[in-house]
């Protein structure tokens, strides 16, 4: 299946993962779905306390163990390892139950399943996942992923942990320490990543390569600090975690020496889809208590719904949760059907998510105003919860150049084979045309004529052709950076940013054209209302690409970096503001 977030890099519109709107459970797996969404959905209602948990900072010992009898540990464990054997449809549904209640809660359980032992999971040969996987999955043991070090946030690489392998090949020592590890003071089994040194077979030089490992607590010489305090996601546990000459077997070598970045990498590719799910349950809680508020309070004689600015805030909230869930469940679904390269669609879903929820809890609040600030009425706590999930799993800025520069590399490299074909052209003809074809009609102003309009539904066809040139502009916005920046477009970061920011557009656009198509042409109730949504977030998101793509293009706008980054070094020279102060003391 090819990705679509990849494919729009070249301009080409991809439609096998977005169109149309893909569903993957079978009437037997919706029915096991239903069967947990109600008593979980109860549990969260009724026994757990967000608030209580967020001041004892701690998830309370009776809802652990709730947890841990409905399965909540081990949701995707196969079922004869002990866990539910959710698919990751499934599991959307159910971290979306999560989000909506308590997101400390949501990390200790996501920081265990979603990242904590998911290198098991991913890449665990099946004797380690026997020993590990059974006790995790009824949360027996609590897992951790221990990837980030004091001198290590978003520089993953720069890991300085290291492991020994021992002189009989037995064990690698490990020693070192990790900061900020969700679940650090809890977990009994560690995901952790260090250097070693590994021998190249085809040189025969020895480098340093990250490697991951499973790593007991029981093993010795591992131990937590205190947990730390935090802003919000308080009811979660994270703490330091140090490694003191820990004896690791070789068989917990997860897949391979010298494999661990990709397989730290792909751990968290494969989480990233559950934040957006978890997210968008947040926001949904969010405008509850927005709606609830403006169609109950009287002012000025009237309900505030009726007011415009009150109207328009619903709404824009309204929106975001939308694509939110409309990212979530394409992706799930996408991963479900077996797709291999979501990378970049799913970093777009963790950093839209992260904003659209982080938009959401402060316009819930500004309905609510003084009640909404008040710490009782819970929306305090989620905006000290969320704001974390723009920092973890990935910072949005370097999420951001992520999105760019893979989508780049990927288009550069047919632009090196045409390139490369052009040498040879009477050989490479189908080559040439293919993508030669492409770049020279967009060379002289042609369109490539790709459209979406005959996958979505009639009501949508004006979004689709707006979302059809953003794709087309786009693609040739790429083009023309790596024709002009080649190898160097990766300092230019105010320029991939915005590419990023135009990308994420794009995607939420064919994500809402997708899912709103299917709801007309499967005629649901709220069909009309959704293409409501689909065509307002295209209308503007079209014009938001537009100026995004032309501060890429535009030379004007490459002062304004320059004045941005002279800005910036001028106060950070002076170690904090520059300017003479209005009353010049
Ligand atoms: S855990 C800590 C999170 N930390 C990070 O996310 C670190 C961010 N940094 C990075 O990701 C990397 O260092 C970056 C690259 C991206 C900056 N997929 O030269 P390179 C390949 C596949 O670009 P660098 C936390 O916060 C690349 O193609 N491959 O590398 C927990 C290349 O391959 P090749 C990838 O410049 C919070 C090679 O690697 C990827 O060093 C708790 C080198 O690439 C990728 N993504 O850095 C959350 N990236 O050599 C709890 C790179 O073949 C969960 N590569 O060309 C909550 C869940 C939700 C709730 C659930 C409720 C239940």
């Amino acid at each position: 299946m090819s990705s679509f977030g990849l494919n729009l890099f070249k301009g080409k519109i991809a439609t096998d993962q977005v169109f149309p709107f893909p569903e993957v459970l079978t009437p037997d797996q919706k029915q096991t779905l239903q069967e947990l969404v109600d008593p979980v959905s109860k549990f969260f209602e009724e026994q757990n306390d967000a608030m209580k948990n967020d001041s004892i900072e701690k998830v309370e010992d009776e809802t652990m163990e709730g947890l841990k009898a409905m399965g909540a540990f081990g949701l995707q464990v196969p079922t004869d390892l002990g866990g539910l054997g959710l698919r990751n449809t499934q599991y959307a549904r159910l971290v979306e139950i999560v989000g909506a209640h308590d997101l400390g809660v949501g990390i200790t359980l996501g920081a265990h399943q979603s990242i904590g032992f998911k290198g098991i999971l991913l890449f665990g040969n099946p004797e380690q996942k026997a020993k590990y996987l059974p006790k995790l999955a009824t949360g027996e043991t609590v897992a951790a992923f221990c990837l980030t070090e004091p001198q290590s946030g978003s520089d993953a690489s720069s890991i300085r942990c290291r492991a020994v392998l021992s002189p009989d090949g037995k064990h690698y020592i490990l020693n070192g320490s990790k900061i900020w590890i969700s679940n650090g003071g809890l977990a009994e089994i560690f995901t952790v990543f260090a250097q070693t040194s590994v021998k190249s077979e085809k040189t025969g030089e020895t480098k340093d390569k990250v490697t991951a490992f499973i790593v007991e607590r029981s093993f010795g010489g591992v131990t937590s600090g205190p947990p730390e305090k935090k802003m919000g996601i308080k009811a979660s546990n994270t703490a330091e975690v140090y490694f003191e000459d820990v004896k690791i077997p070789v068989e917990n070598v997860l897949a391979g020496e010298g494999g661990g970045f990709k397989v730290a990498m792909n751990i968290l590719n494969n989480g990233r889809f559950g934040m957006a799910a978890a997210l968008s349950g947040t926001m949904k809680y969010c405008i509850q208590k927005a709606v609830e508020h403006a169609a109950s309070r009287t002012q000025f004689g009237h309900k505030i719904h009726s007011f415009g600015v009150i109207q328009e805030k619903i709404a824009r909230m309204t929106i975001l949760q939308y694509v939110t869930e409309s990212m979530a469940y394409m992706i799930s679904a996408n991963m479900d059907q077996g797709s291999t390269e979501f990378q970049i669609e799913a970093a777009i879903s963790k950093v839209f998510a992260s904003e659209a929820a982080w938009f959401c809890a402060d316009e819930a609040i500004q309905i609510l105003g003084g009640m909404g600030y008040m710490k009782d009425c819970g929306l305090e706590r989620v905006m000290r919860d969320l704001r974390i999930f723009r920092i973890f799993e990935g910072t949005n800025d370097i999420l951001r150049l992520f999105v760019s520069l893979t989508g780049i590399q990927y288009a550069g490299a047919s632009l090196k084979e045409l390139q490369k074909a052009m040498k040879n052209p009477t050989a490479n003809l189908g080559l040439i045309f293919g993508i030669g074809s492409k770049m020279a009609m967009r060379k002289v102003g042609l369109s490539t004529g790709e459209s979406l309009a005959p996958y979505v539904a009639p009501e949508l066809t004006d979004s689709a052709s707006k979302a059809s040139q953003a794709i087309e502009d786009f693609g040739a916005t790429v083009e023309s950076l790596l024709l002009k920046y080649n190898k160097k477009i990766v300092d230019e970061q105010f320029l991939l940013s915005r590419l990023a920011d135009s990308a994420i557009d794009i995607y939420a656009m064919v994500s809402v054209l997708s899912r709103a198509s299917r709801s007309l042409s499967e005629k649901h109730a709220s069909a009309q209302h959704e293409a409501t949504i689909a065509n307002t977030w295209c209308t503007e998101a079209a014009i938001r690409i537009k100026s995004n793509l032309n501060d890429i293009s535009n030379p004007t706008s490459g002062k304004t970096y320059r004045n941005l980054a002279q800005i910036s070094k001028d106060v950070v020279a002076n170690g904090g503001l520059f300017q003479r102060h209005p009353l010049g003391f």
